[in-house]
């Protein structure tokens, strides 16, 4: 069903690299260079091509043939794996943030490179999701331009949509290691957490860094709502993680609380960051819109589904998760269900989940209840809602668009099948 509509899109000629923005802004000067914006001093390095890793534990999904209908005739066209679709610009990007976080000073150095090491920089999902949105929007040019001119103005808007990919990867990695002081955590992405290697005062100290050395960027990119955009995901990452520690009993039992603070700490920056791709693309409101629902709806979803696998891990059975949500005491949407049908489970909750005998009566209510099942319908809902937005993306016959395209919409379903 992803594919209905896409098939319908007429197949006529292929529009080769030429593609242009419609609001363009020609008499910037900064636009004219042809440097990555992020690096004032046009830093350049070796890209490394190629996939290094498979992502999220989904099943292999490497070029299988999706096929679609189109008109009278049946036509098969390739489907790719959204993330080796982008490896190596998803590469080179990896390379430019960790020249990007260089510091002066050698210990707040290593603080701040350490989750941009080959390894443990983690799935890469937002700065993918980016790329395949900065290709998605794109546009044909029109035909009267000079020859080359369309090139570069392409290279050029391509540039800073890969610094806005670079800026929310720092802002993330930010928020985790701020993140994980709060939490008191000891491990992330496999390894020890910052805070736990070189305690809590380096770890603030370096995804404050990383925050500045994202403002440096942004501010590059001299476009004002875009500013705004991000700078308004930081205070929702914030107030997200503030609603979380601050929750009255009433709010934590509440499931629009627990969407609002969702929004808040995850879909926000992916959201708002699809946004900024379409408005340096010069997209019309309605696209941004569009992008930016995208993004809402992909990142719901695939909290909803984190929130699922902290009770049930790769397996579907309840209590083979980490329980490490329950377990301090933080409510997600499958208890939030499961109370829903079992309203006892509130005074259970309301006792305290520091006692390890409520977590176990707790975890009782939910097996018995249908919560896994209806967060799971929820994360559905939203994956369809951001695969709807594509759907109503305007009409594009060029083939790396659609490529692009097809890859946000297989990105809707992963999301929902994910094992990790
Ligand atoms: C310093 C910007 C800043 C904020 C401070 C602590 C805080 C306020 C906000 C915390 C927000 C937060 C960490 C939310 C969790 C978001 C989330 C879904 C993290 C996991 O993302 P993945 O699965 O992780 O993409 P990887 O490791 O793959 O990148």
């Amino acid at each position: 069903m992803l594919f209905s509509r896409i098939s319908r899109i007429p197949r006529t000629a292929i529009n080769g690299r030429r593609w242009f923005l419609s609001l363009w802004p020609e008499h910037h000067p900064q636009f004219r260079r042809s440097e990555n914006p992020c690096f004032p001093n046009g830093s350049s390095f070796k890209v490394l091509a190629g996939s290094e890793k498979s992502y999220w534990g989904f099943p292999a999904l490497h070029g299988f043939r999706h096929k679609i209908h189109h008109q009278s005739s049946s036509i098969v066209e390739e489907q790719q794996d959204p993330f080796s679709l982008v490896a190596d610009e998803l590469s080179l990007l990896a390379n430019r943030l960790r020249l990007m976080v260089v510091a002066e000073v050698p210990k707040l150095a290593s603080a701040a490179e350490y989750f941009f090491k080959m390894g443990v920089d983690g799935k890469r999902f937002r700065p993918t999701v980016l790329l395949l949105m900065a290709t998605a929007l794109n546009v044909s040019i029109p035909e009267p331009y000079p020859s080359g001119y369309g090139d570069a103005l392409t290279d050029e808007l391509r540039a800073r949509q890969q610094c806005i990919a670079e800026i929310t990867e720092m802002i993330h990695v930010a928020s985790l290691l701020h993140d994980d002081v709060l939490d008191d955590a000891d491990t992330r992405r496999g390894i020890g957490s910052l805070n736990f290697v070189m305690g809590n005062k380096l770890a603030v100290l370096a995804g404050d860094f990383l925050l500045s050395r994202a403002c440096v960027a942004l501010a590059s990119l001299k476009n004002t709502e875009v500013v705004s955009l991000l700078a308004k995901v930081v205070e929702h990452l914030v107030t997200g993680e503030t609603m979380q520690m601050s929750a009255t009993s009433e709010q934590r039992c509440s499931m629009e609380y627990y969407m609002q603070k969702t929004y808040y700490k995850t879909a926000s920056l992916i959201s708002n960051s699809c946004k900024a791709i379409a408005l340096l693309a010069g997209q019309t409101a309605e696209v941004a819109m569009l992008a930016y629902e995208y993004g809402r709806n992909l990142g719901l979803a695939y909290q909803l589904i984190d929130d699922v696998l902290d009770f049930t891990g790769t397996s579907a059975s309840l209590g083979k998760g980490s329980l490490s949500d329950i377990r301090h005491g933080i409510i997600t949407a499958p208890i939030l269900f499961a109370m829903e049908e079992f309203p006892q489970l509130r005074a259970v909750v309301d006792q305290g989940l520091d006692n390890p005998a409520n977590v176990d009566l707790a975890l009782e209510y939910l097996g018995k209840s249908r919560g896994i099942q209806r967060a799971r319908e929820l994360a559905m809902k939203h994956a369809n809602l951001a695969a709807a937005a594509i759907h109503s993306l305007p009409e594009n016959d060029n083939e790396e668009v659609r490529k692009s395209r097809r890859a946000l919409l297989d990105l809707t379903h992963r999301v929902i099948t994910r094992t990790k």
